[in-house]
């Protein structure tokens, strides 16, 4: 782990506020397999593993971690780690085949089981309503770039409060809107593959509003529904600490940080970018948009580090860490310092409280010993250091009120495939087989000593 300060591996007893939720985070499309079974429809993200090239070694997400078939032994596995609360995405196209219209039964029933042996075995679901699988058939009709979209999400919303909502009052619309939208619709890199930029836009201001129109439908169907969105905020500094890329932070922060978590919790966008989103507005939208929500949900493992990129689209790009940065295995800086800066100004900023939805660390180096058990100890030193930051963060007025560690199962990491593992407990592709690593044995100490 580069050269990063070790922490002890037992773990500490952290001053954070009482009530402090524990949890772990997964999504639909990284861990359920069964991607062609029972009635569910493509995704966009079933389309481009298909493609050759687009994600290492060609790896999809059919099988995953067959989660959609071994739920119960996951469930059973949190709860042995004394998991309190799990939080989960629904897959559009499993509920919704064609993302609109009919509606597949077998999908339905799947989470209903799944949140029931949640809460059998005293573990809160927490739902997440999209975690970027976004249905293939709705795509083929312009996907977001499409303004009915609004229309589908809250629709597709609707459906899930109606069915889920009797028992589930922890709730998101979005995970991580400005990756998807950077990576999907301006960098050309992520489904559907997009490298527009007013198309960037168009899409970005969709998403918006399907936000706010899925926060209606939950909020006037789920009796006592605590609501919130997921947003992946880092600190931004120029490229290697150079002065040289100073001019590309704020553009940067602006896209990565602002462009929907403004506009949907302090109803404006961001004033350097309000121009080139002009063009979609209509009138009532940022109303629309601006919903009062109970919680946000903070995405965090690394600052971002912006180089000014003249030739690209939007002039700056992601730049590279200072050479001596410690790092994971995975090459992503590790600098605690800027979690305890984001959850500070998160608060500042937006008044909400704050839930750390991910966070944790890769590894593309891990190996097992014979029975399947891998000895994580960079895990635990990452989780640690950004812990101490983030119980830090409480003492100085930072309203943080949990913690989900990303992730529970090592699973499909987008790009990276099989290759990048995040998971506390290994999975063996091959076999399917499941072995708590040395983190989940210290996750599970942590939160039994800061209950
Ligand atoms: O695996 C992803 C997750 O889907 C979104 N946040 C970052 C994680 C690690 O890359």
């Amino acid at each position: 782990m580069g050269n990063s300060p070790s922490v002890t591996l037992s773990a500490p007893k952290l001053a954070l506020p009482t009530g402090f939720v524990w949890g772990t985070s997964t999504s639909s499309y990284q861990i359920e397999g069964a991607a062609s079974e029972d009635g569910r429809g493509p995704s966009i993200w079933d389309t481009h593993c298909k493609l050759r090239g687009r994600v290492s070694n060609d790896d999809t997400g059919d099988v995953a971690c067959d989660h959609y078939h071994r739920y119960r032994q996951d469930i059973q596995i949190m709860s042995d780690l004394g998991i309190q609360a799990y939080r989960f995405s629904l897959s559009w196209s499993r509920l919704m085949p064609r993302g609109r219209g009919s509606v597949n039964q077998k999908g339905l029933d799947f989470y209903d089981k799944l949140i029931d042996g949640l809460l059998q075995a005293d573990i809160e679901p927490w739902i997440c309503l999209f975690h970027w699988d976004f249905p293939q058939l709705l795509q083929d009709l312009g996907g977001w770039s499409n303004r009915d979209s609004v229309g589908w999400f809250a629709d597709y919303a609707m459906l899930a409060a109606r069915r889920y909502g009797d028992r589930v009052k922890h709730w998101a619309t979005f995970n991580e809107q400005s990756v998807s939208t950077l990576f999907g619709y301006l960098w050309g890199i992520s489904p559907p593959g997009a490298t527009d930029r007013a198309g960037y836009f168009r899409v970005v201001h969709h998403e918006n509003l399907a936000h706010g129109a899925a926060i209606e439908a939950l909020r006037s169907t789920v009796h006592k529904a605590f609501l919130g969105v997921i947003h992946n905020r880092q600190a931004v500094y120029p490229e290697r600490f150079d002065p040289a890329h100073q001019s590309a932070v704020e553009p940067m922060d602006a896209h990565w940080n602002k462009i929907f978590p403004d506009p949907q919790i302090l109803g404006y966008y961001p004033e350097t970018l309000a121009q080139d989103i002009e063009p979609f507005m209509r009138a009532g939208d940022l109303a629309s948009i601006c919903r009062p929500l109970d919680w946000f949900g903070l995405n965090h493992y690394s600052p971002i580090w912006a180089r000014v990129e003249p030739n690209s689209t939007l002039g700056f790009q992601m730049g590279d860490f200072p050479k001596d940065m410690a790092h994971t295995e995975i090459n992503w800086s590790i600098y605690p310092e800027a979690f305890k800066h984001e959850l500070l100004e998160l608060t500042r900023r937006y008044q909400l409280p704050v839930y750390v939805t991910e966070n944790g660390c890769g590894s593309n180096q891990e190996k097992p010993d014979e029975s399947g058990f891998v000895q994580d100890d960079h895990r635990i030193n990452y989780i640690s250091l950004y812990m101490q930051k983030m119980a830090e963060a409480c003492q100085e007025g930072a309203d943080v009120r949990g913690y989900f560690v990303w992730s529970l199962l090592d699973n499909f990491e987008w790009g990276a495939g099989y290759e990048s593992r995040f998971g506390i407990v290994r999975v063996d592709f091959d076999t399917q087989k499941r072995t708590p690593k040395a983190s989940a044995k210290w996750y599970a100490d942590l939160m039994r000593i800061n209950q």
